[in-house]
């Protein structure tokens, strides 16, 4: 590799080379410098917001000292690298997790302390990067910080979106969204306003003969816009690797900027040119599993990919191998199908610009190429119209029907005469207008494919990809169960059970081995231990009823079973199951005797998350948890037995101080629905109880941590079809107590019932799909299960610590472990000084 510096001249750059703070004397000296220089502010007007970022860009300084280190020394061993492209990469705050990754947080605590902050206001400053909707933008977010933390040799590409997912407001009972503008004041971003890249959509693709009579396409005309690199670094724990997260944003190319328009004094269309060209990452679509199809989300994967691709592809060939040894440099792992056209992307560079024959290129294609799948919902599968496509990417589609042909080629050789076959199986849908299938593609184009727990990816194999299967064999489709990180869900969420278990266990080690938990189980029995756990939850929910007070005013009882679901409110999910089981439990209290009262179990039901802005019945959910929150809070007759709380604007930070504080968890989606879950896991790994369906992630759950201390309740995943096909033909009853609840919101007691009719009658009526009213029995009787186990305090004790102590398979070290050894092929590379 060259350097830019000769070797004569490098004397005076290592002596003066940047160094890192190492003690508190250092960090302040630090804090204080950028305080003053930097933000060009003094200690007459340091305020938090000040401290904050005079603290970020200490670390921040540290990071990158790191970070280049790591970059080097990954150029210069020249090893297998892998890339991991999302188009979400939910990352919450930085700046703890800095602190806590690079071991200097009691340093950062002293010397802010010193110069009159409390770290915990200071952090409490961050704007949470929120580059994503949910799960699939968190897992990535996991991901990146076990594959730095493992040395992994890895890069996040992504977009930088100028707003990330809205803020949610709820106003009268109803969402409201407000955009997410993060990014003033972020310094966890570098610009590489040196690294670009300039995209073309649109225009045609013309043939010609070259010399050797050979045909070659061209990709002429059309609109160019450029890619500008961001860097985040992404410090791993406990180790020196600091890995980059680069996120690309677009601005109107520079050779595009018309400054003839502009000197000919046409200032509004030479400024509206770059206006378009700065829409492609101006905003993240705000849905969670669902597609709409809208041509700026293809416009943005097309941009996002081809960058990435360029970058990735650049990176090699200043190893000047040949292009055979590509597989063996890169891997690239799809996260779900959205960067499906990098896929076509890498094929295109390679026999369009690189001179590749056919075969040769799409044998590396397929080498490269993992796909990882999050979803079975009809309605999250990708699908692109063919004439959309032929308009933006004319060259991309004309490839993606030459990979067709040459696949069904092959198919038909295999399965002669099943024409049924061919079409099912065809990337090309032939409807009106014909789609571009883009799970298939992504099939195609991999080698391997993945599902997120073990029930999803069996449920693909037998359903969506059955065919595949057939036509490749089993081995091409694996699963690979997710995971969390530990140390933001962990050691940072919940840092007094983090210090109780590491004084227990003799060290920290559990947090990069998380199996280690298990030595727990021999405390199970120790009552001081007991006591201390207990002690510990009851802080965690004072902190989050502290909350609470803060954000809704109400004020709840941590006496009380903190009985939470927080994740994106979705039918599948079905957080309106919860609503009428709280409903149920109202009405049931209000029929009780003054007696009869005293036995209950004090409740507090919490919910929290976002409705994509268009899905008119997640946002009923929404407005029914509200009113009912309204009417049961201002109760007499129920004081504290029930209390009901919606937590506005659910995140990532908030999820640190809420994980902590439940006693139980609901995950609760139809089964066969949810791909695999992960709050459930974070809930696990902080002392909850679940109460869950046989579904996704929490079926191996209750493998590792035991059937008796796991709440599971209705129908299985096997049944779901044959219920469904019943209530399709009008074999379906209500529910009696469903039946109840229903009156109940008919009669107006939760305000106008017209504004909740949709929702019952998608049960009532139109077939109740989601099948609450067939699990409404099963989930009561499980309910009032967990009651009489609440009672039995130390019974409850020891499921929560036999739980934490059986959790270790959950972390994203195992998960990023697996996916290295079994589809990258990389091996982890550690960082010395
Ligand atoms: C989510 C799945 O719904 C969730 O079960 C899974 O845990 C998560 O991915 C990570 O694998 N899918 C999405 C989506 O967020 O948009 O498809």
């Amino acid at each position: 590799v060259e350097a830019s510096i000769p070797e004569p001249l490098r004397e005076a750059w290592r002596k003066y080379s940047a160094s890192e703070f190492t003690n508190k004397e250092e960090f302040e000296k630090e804090l204080v410098r950028h305080i003053e220089t930097t933000l060009a502010r003094s200690l007459y007007n340091c305020d938090e917001n000040a401290a904050y970022s005079g603290t970020a860009l200490a670390f921040r300084d540290r990071l990158i000292i790191e970070w280049n280190k790591t970059q080097q020394r990954q150029t210069f061993t020249d090893q297998k690298r892998v890339y991991y492209l999302s188009l979400e990469f939910l990352m919450g705050r930085a700046l703890d997790n800095a602190m806590l990754n690079v071991g200097m947080k009691d340093a950062a605590r002293d010397g802010l302390s010193d110069l009159g902050f409390r770290i915990e206001d200071v952090i409490a400053q961050e704007h949470d990067a929120a580059l994503g909707n949910g799960g699939l933008g968190r897992l990535a977010a996991c991901f990146l910080d076990s594959m730095a933390t493992l040395n992994y040799p890895a890069w996040g590409y992504g977009l930088r979106y100028r707003y990330g997912i809205f803020k949610q407001e709820i106003v009268n009972g109803y969402q409201m969204e407000v955009p997410d503008y993060w990014l003033d004041n972020n310094p966890w971003e570098f610009p590489r306003h040196e690294i670009t890249v300039d995209i073309q959509f649109y225009g045609r693709v013309k043939n010609h003969q070259n010399e050797n009579g050979k045909v070659v396409h061209t990709w002429e005309d059309g609109e160019i816009v450029q890619a500008v690199a961001y860097d985040v670094p992404i410090p791993g724990y406990g180790t020196k690797t600091t890995n980059n997260l680069r996120l690309w944003s677009s601005k109107a190319s520079s050779g595009e900027f018309d400054f003839q328009k502009f000197n000919a004094g046409d200032y509004e269309s030479a400024v509206a040119d770059q206006q378009n060209a700065e829409t492609i990452s101006a905003v993240l679509y705000p849905n969670d599993n669902l597609e709409r199809g809208k041509e700026l989300r293809l416009k943005q994967q097309y941009f996002w990919c081809a960058a990435s691709l360029f970058d990735i592809v650049r990176r090699f060939k200043k190893t000047r191998r040949a292009w055979n040894e590509f597989p063996d440099q890169v891997a690239i792992q799809l996260n779900d199908t959205h960067p499906t056209l990098a896929i076509v992307e890498l094929q295109r560079i390679l026999i369009d610009e690189e001179g590749l024959e056919w075969d040769e290129a799409w044998n590396i294609v397929t080498k490269t190429f993992g796909y990882t799948n999050h979803t079975v919902l009809p309605e999250a599968l990708e699908k692109w119209s063919v004439p959309l496509m032929q308009n933006l990417l004319p060259r991309h589609l004309q490839l993606i029907y030459d990979i067709n042909l040459f696949f069904l080629q092959t198919v038909e050789k295999r399965f002669p005469k099943d024409r049924e076959m061919l079409s099912r199986v065809s990337i090309i849908e032939e409807s009106h207008p014909k789609m571009v299938r883009m799970a298939y593609l992504a099939i195609i184009g991999s080698h391997k494919v993945n599902g997120v727990a073990e029930l999803h990816s069996d449920l693909l194999k037998t359903t969506l990809f059955k065919d595949f299967v057939e036509i490749y064999g089993p081995d091409r489709f694996t699963n690979v169960t997710n995971g969390v990180t530990p140390r933001r869900w962990l050691h940072q969420a919940n840092p007094l059970l983090s210090a109780l278990i590491a004084e227990k266990l003799g060290g920290h080690e559990f947090l990069t081995d998380l199996t280690l938990l298990d030595k727990l189980e021999a405390f199970v029995d120790d009552k001081d231990f007991r006591h201390e756990w207990a002690h510990i939850k009851t802080m965690n929910k004072l902190r989050l009823a502290k909350f609470i007070k803060s954000t809704t005013g109400h004020e709840v009882d941590p006496n009380s079973l903190f009985d939470i679901q927080v994740k994106r409110i979705h039918e599948y999910k079905r957080q309106q199951l919860n609503i009428f089981g709280v409903i149920h439990r109202y009405l049931t209290i209000k029929d009780m005797s003054a007696e009869e009262k005293k036995k209950v179990v004090p409740r507090v039901s919490i919910f929290g998350g976002k409705a994509a802005p268009g899905y008119w019945m997640a946002k009923t959910i929404i407005h029914l948890i509200n009113k009912v929150a309204d009417v049961v809070n201002k109760d007499a007759d129920i004081g504290n037995l029930l209390k009901v709380i919606f937590i506005e604007d659910y995140n990532v930070s908030k999820a640190e101080i809420i994980c902590p504080a439940s006693d139980l968890s609901e995950h609760i989606s139809t089964a066969g629905t949810e791909g695999s879950g992960t709050s459930n896991m974070k809930f696990v790994m902080n002392g909850g109880l679940i109460i869950g369906t046989c579904d996704g992630a929490n079926i191996e759950i209750t493998r590792e941590i035991g059937e008796n201390n796991i709440f599971l309740f209705g129908n299985l995943a096997e049944d779901v079809e044959e219920l469904r096909h019943r209530h399709f033909y009008g074999d379906f009853q209500l529910d009696p107590q469903l039946a109840k609840v229903f009156a109940a919101i008919k009669s107006n007691m939760f305000g106008d019932a017209a504004d909740f009719s949709a929702l019952t009658a998608s049960i009532e009526e139109h077939g109740d799909y989601y099948l609450v009213s067939d699990d409404f029995n099963s989930y009561i009787t499980t309910h009032g299960m967990v009651d009489e186990a609440f009672k039995n305090k130390e019974e409850w004790l020891a499921k929560s610590i036999t739980s934490v102590a059986r959790m270790g398979f959950f972390s994203t070290d195992r998960v990023i472990n697996e996916y290295a050894d079994s589809i990258w092929n990389v091996e982890p590379l550690e960082i010395k000084d």
